[in-house]
Parts: structure tokens; C-alpha cells; sequence
């Protein structure tokens, strides 16, 4: 088990990969004869910006989506650069080169797009995702986001609460979980077809009391556009007071369940990454410390807040 955080603020990859999947990942590699380079060295702090491509594609001519804006969660940072937020992404389907996801994620069509609402719900049906978005009045929030590999962005996202669209399907009272499922198009998601050890399609899962805290949102755009490919289009969820990994990007089905959902992450590595997943400085993962995050705007070290700044809205849920 590594222990040492490293110094720049870029985690190499070994170290924020499950050893066994980081190991499997480069035995299939090495068969397939296509082991790359990658692993690259850590990129001095303050560079970011110049490091990135000036422009990565995908942001630029989206249409516009504006949203109320909503002043009541502050954060107390600046919003990042939206040239770092469209820039430096994970999203596994795609790759798990950051600064490549708006790459090859290009070209992904987005739309058309159907979302099926199913499970322990009064009417299971499926639409188109204009169809639904059309139905609820879209705010402007500005919110952090921080990675389990210790870095955070702040962003303005645009989208609804998940407890409007929970009221909306009208959940059974069998009802205890939120489930939501990832696409499964392999031919167009390159990850998808190269990493066949994870579990596709990507699905995560709240509870129903998490699911209609007022924080909860399902994203449709971000910086007053539409949401580029690379952060999820068409609609993502997002849970600022929980790792990243929770905010589970272009959904499909949202399925009402009975019982605790199996979740990507702790599929892959249940010693790692647990089913609720809330940001804790107190809680190291065990291969690095949650005490600090790297701030990619600026390539420094800050603290990192217990729930990830959002205390007041959730620390009740888990007392
Ligand atoms: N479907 C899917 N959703 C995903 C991921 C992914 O690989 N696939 N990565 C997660 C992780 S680890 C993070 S940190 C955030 C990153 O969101 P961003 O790229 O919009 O900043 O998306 C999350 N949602
Ligand atoms: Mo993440």
C-alpha cells in the first residue's frame, strides 16, 4: 500500500487507481501490445493553465441555458476558469487521460436522447430528455466540486433540484433508494470497449433522504450554456457534499428501488470507495490523505471541509 501524497499536485495514476485494476488494466495492455507511456510526471504547480491545450473542444458554440441564479450556497472561491472544468475531466467511458475527455469525447452524440424512469414508481415511462428538462424551472448554482484523488474545481451548473424531479416521477412509498444508470455504447465510448474489468454501465445510487435533500441536482448546463459532453451531457447528477464519483454523468434510467444499490466504485474496490462517500478530511483514503485538496485553478494546497463545505444542508442525514 502507498502512503506518501504526493507533492505536485497531479496524483499520478498508479497511485489513485485500485492497485488490482491499475495491475490488470497494464497485464491486458501489455497483451494487447499497446502499453503507452502515460503516468506522465507531475506537472509544476501554478503551470495548469499554460499546460492545457489553450483551447480543449467542446464548450465553445453550445447553445445557451440560463438559469435563475440561486445565492443561497456560497462557496467562498472563485469559479474556476472554464477552460479547467471542460479541460480536465474523469470520465471513464471515455478515458482516464483527464486532459483527453474532451478529445474523445467529441464527437459523442448526446442528443437525441431518451431517459427511462422506472422501479417502485406510480407510472414507469420513458421520454425524450427535452421533453423532461422542459418541465422544471432551471436555477443557476454555484457549487464545489472536489475529487476523491484530492483536487477541486468550483463551478456554475445550471439544472433543477433532484427533489423536484423525485416529486415529478412519484416514487412509491416502497420506495428507499435512487438508482441511475450511465449509457452502454462501447463503439462510441472508447473506454468502454478498452477497460472491460469495470463494471458497465457506470450506476450509482443515493438514498431517498439524500435524493431529495435540497442539494441534490440533476445538471443539464454549466457557465450559462448547455453542458458539454465531457461534464456529462445531456444530464448529470450532481452531490457537491460527496466525492465526485457520486455525480454520475449522462444518465439514462433512474430506477426507484427497495434495497441499497450496488454502486461502480465500490464494485471495483469496496475498501476504497463506500456507498455513501461523504467528503471527510478526518477519513484518509487508504492510500492518500483527504486533509487538503489541490485547488486546479491555482495549483494550491486548501483545506478540505467536512462535507465539502455543505454541513449545515446535510451533517442530519447521518447523525
Ligand atoms: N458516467 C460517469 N460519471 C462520472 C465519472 C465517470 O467516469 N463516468 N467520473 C466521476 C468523477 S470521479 C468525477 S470527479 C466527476 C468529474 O466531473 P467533471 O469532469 O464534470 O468535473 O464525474 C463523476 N461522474
Ligand atoms: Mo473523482
Amino acid at each position: 500500500m502507498l502512503t506518501k501524497v504526493p507533492k505536485g499536485w497531479k496524483i499520478p495514476e498508479r497511485e489513485t487507481t485500485p492497485e488490482h485494476i491499475y495491475r490488470s488494466r497494464r497485464q491486458f495492455l501489455r497483451r494487447a501490445g499497446i502499453l503507452a507511456a502515460g503516468l506522465g510526471g507531475a506537472l509544476a504547480n501554478q503551470s495548469w493553465l499554460g499546460a492545457l491545450a489553450p483551447d480543449s473542444p467542446g464548450y465553445q458554440n453550445l447553445p445557451a441555458l440560463k438559469g435563475t441564479r440561486n445565492p443561497k450556497y456560497k462557496v467562498g472561491r472563485p469559479i474556476t476558469d472554464e477552460r479547467i472544468v471542460a479541460g480536465y475531466n474523469n470520465y471513464y467511458e471515455f478515458t482516464t487521460d483527464k486532459e483527453r475527455v474532451a478529445y474523445v469525447a467529441e464527437r459523442f452524440r448526446s442528443r437525441p436522447w431518451e431517459i427511462e424512469i422506472a422501479g417502485e414508481v406510480e407510472r414507469p415511462q420513458r421520454l425524450d430528455v427535452d421533453e423532461l428538462i422542459k418541465r422544471f424551472a432551471l436555477e443557476e448554482r454555484v457549487y464545489r466540486l472536489r475529487c476523491v484523488e484530492a483536487w477541486s474545481v468550483v463551478v456554475p451548473w445550471v439544472g433543477f433540484p433532484l427533489a423536484k424531479f423525485v416529486e415529478w416521477a412519484r416514487p412509491k412509498s416502497t420506495a428507499k433508494f435512487l438508482r441511475m444508470v450511465t449509457f452502454e455504447r462501447p463503439a462510441e465510448a472508447p473506454g468502454q470497449k478498452s477497460q472491460p474489468w469495470y463494471p458497465w454501465p457506470y450506476h450509482e445510487g443515493l438514498t431517498m433522504a439524500e435524493a431529495t435533500n435540497e442539494l441534490a441536482m440533476i445538471v443539464v448546463g454549466s457557465y450559462g450554456h448547455r453542458l458539454p459532453n465531457q461534464n456529462g451531457s445531456p444530464l448529470r447528477l450532481i452531490t457537491p457534499w460527496k466525492y465526485g464519483y457520486k455525480s454520475i454523468k449522462a444518465i439514462v434510467r433512474f430506477e426507484f428501488v427497495r434495497e441499497q444499490p450496488p454502486t461502480f466504485w465500490n464494485q471495483v474496490a469496496s475498501d476504497e470507495y463506500g456507498f455513501f462517500s461523504n467528503v471527510d478530511p478526518k477519513v484518509p483514503h487508504p492510500r492518500w490523505s483527504q486533509a487538503t485538496e489541490t485547488d486546479v485553478a491555482t495549483g494550491r494546497r486548501i483545506p478540505t471541509l467536512p462535507f465539502n463545505g455543505y454541513a449545515e444542508f446535510v451533517a442530519h442525514l447521518y447523525r
